[in-house]
């Protein structure tokens, strides 16, 4: 694997699963494979999570790690060609980059959305400047349009919750829904789950005792946050929350802003002050509708806003074993690219 990006890159999500598990059961297992190898993992954002737990997947492939926050203590890098770099940022990324690969074996990157112009987020820029110009494999660690390794450790808890249920489903529902939140955030999140869960349920992937259950995909927002087709595909969008809530299973809470797939000018924009909004808050309100559903969230979140204190520390709220995974996730996918560096 030479880029970790979309779900495809993973291949089968089946057997992406079963890996999971196999590390999951001994995280050490292939701790030779990574012996001499060297992870670079480059922050343009903030992260509690992504640091953490990729650093962690390294070490238990028995990687080295490098960890670079461009914005605390390395020189501002300019992104777009053509600037005349008369401003704050001393050097460009197309110097940067493969000054960085010639130090390292794979590359991670966080690189958010600018949430100014859609079609520079939209086409992945930055990140296809690491692939272009590192020569390395590189891997998404939240990218301006996907999270790649968050979906795939929400599906490892997803598999893992729903073998676990007393009550034996053909079917789950798993629901979507945006929640109110101050500031504009990026797609990312929402764009990789609606992706995950979409390919997810073409073809019976879980299992309750011994026998596949299927997923129900459902998407929940205000009016004017719909998310790009490419990533939420023909998945039943239901703008009325409550309905959607109906008989979930499980319920995934993450703010976005404005996409800009029906209103291009409000892209990255919030469209309603959240003060309006909080009725979208996740509260016992509306998990009272759910079929025992269980929370989750990618955290960081905001209590409150996204959902109640009670909510999230409901013996039903997965938000601490779904963190958990990404350690998991990341192991499983850096074990792939070292399989296809060896
Ligand atoms: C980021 C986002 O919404 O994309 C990171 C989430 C993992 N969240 C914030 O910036 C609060
Ligand atoms: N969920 C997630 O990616 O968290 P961080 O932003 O803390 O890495």
């Amino acid at each position: 694997m030479k880029s970790f990006l979309n779900v495809q890159d993973l291949g089968d999500l089946k057997v992406a699963l079963a890996e999971a598990q196999e590390i999951k059961n001994d995280r050490y297992k292939y701790a030779e494979l990574g012996k001499n190898k060297t992870a670079l993992l480059v922050f343009f954002n903030n992260s509690l999570r992504t640091r953490l737990s990729t650093q962690k997947a390294a070490q238990n492939l028995g990687m080295n790690v490098i960890v670079l926050d461009v914005n605390a203590g390395a020189w501002k890098l300019e992104t777009e060609r053509g600037v005349v770099m008369d401003g704050d940022k001393s050097e460009h990324l197309l110097e940067a980059i493969p000054v960085m690969a010639s130090y390292c074996d794979v590359i991670g990157i966080r690189s958010f959305a600018g949430l100014k112009d859609r079609d520079y987020d939209y086409a992945e820029t930055v990140y296809n400047q690491f692939v272009k110009y590192s020569g390395k494999p590189v891997f998404a660690m939240e990218t301006a349009t996907v999270h790649p390794l968050q979906a795939f450790a929400d599906l490892i808890t997803i598999d893992e919750a729903t073998r676990s249920m007393q009550e034996a489903k053909k079917k789950i529902k798993v629901v979507m829904t945006w929640a109110p939140h101050p500031r504009c955030l990026p797609q990312a999140v929402p764009n990789s789950f609606a992706e995950w869960m979409v390919e997810a349920s073409r073809t019976p992937l879980l299992q309750n005792a011994g026998k596949d259950v299927e997923i129900e995909f459902v998407v929940t927002h205000p009016r004017g946050y719909e998310l790009d087709p490419k990533f939420v595909g023909d998945a039943r969008v239901e703008y009325d929350q409550m309905k959607a809530f109906e008989g979930a299973d499980f319920i995934y809470a993450k703010n976005w802003s404005c996409p800009g797939v029906t209103e291009a000018d409000k892209y990255g924009t919030i469209l309603e002050d959240y003060h309006t909004m909080l009725d979208w808050t996740v509260g016992e309100r509306q998990m009272a509708v759910t079929d025992n559903g269980k929370f989750m969230h990618c955290l960081p979140v905001r209590r409150n806003m996204i959902v109640t204190d009670d909510v999230i520390e409901a013996p039903t709220s997965l938000v601490i074993p779904e963190a958990a995974n990404r350690e998991i996730s990341a192991t499983v996918v850096l074990k792939r690219i070292l399989e296809s560096i060896k």
